[in-house]
């Protein structure tokens, strides 16, 4: 019998899982496919985590306050590759497609660089291409100036 109830318990989850939003809502955490253009969104980090299937890359975390506090994933079916080329469809177009838009403190690459521009569409200002964990928006792309809460759209590569 508890093996039972242990068994409901995680189909439960699992279909407590699979009820994501279209949207993006804030103190949501949410996975974007980019190839895909499905989001699901979760109510912590922890079923964040829990949800990530093995045929995807998670590309990059961006996260609304510094130090990585609320995180959203951008992932992919293939990982970013190893040259620069600049790929033009792994993309996203408008942050607000996760609530990002102009509100991005923090972030961690993955398989990915990343690049950002001020403007929507990839217009205005881009930032050099960020290789790093970066916990602090306001500092690390150094002489490029302060990024905190700039970005409007990115690609990786
Ligand atoms: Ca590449
Ligand atoms: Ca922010």
């Amino acid at each position: 019998m508890k093996r039972l109830v242990a068994t409901i318990i995680v189909a439960l989850s699992v279909l407590a899982g699979m009820a994501g939003t279209a949207s993006a809502a804030p103190g949501e955490f949410c996975n974007l496919n980019i190839d895909t253009g499905k989001q699901t969104c979760f109510a912590t980090d922890g079923e964040l985590r829990a949800s990530k299937s093995a045929a995807e890359y998670l590309l990059v975390e961006l996260s609304v306050d510094i130090n990585h506090v609320n995180r959203a994933w951008v992932t992919s079916t293939r990982p970013c590759t190893a040259a620069y080329d600049n790929e033009t469809d792994m993309v996203i177009p408008n942050l607000s497609v996760i609530s990002r838009d102009r509100n991005i403190s923090s972030f961690v690459p993955h398989y990915c660089r990343v690049r950002f521009w001020d403007g929507l569409n990839y217009s205005g200002t881009d930032s050099p291409l960020g290789y790093n964990v970066c916990a602090n928006m306001h500092n690390c792309f150094g002489s490029a100036g302060d990024w905190n809460d700039r970005p409007r759209s990115l690609r990786m590569t």
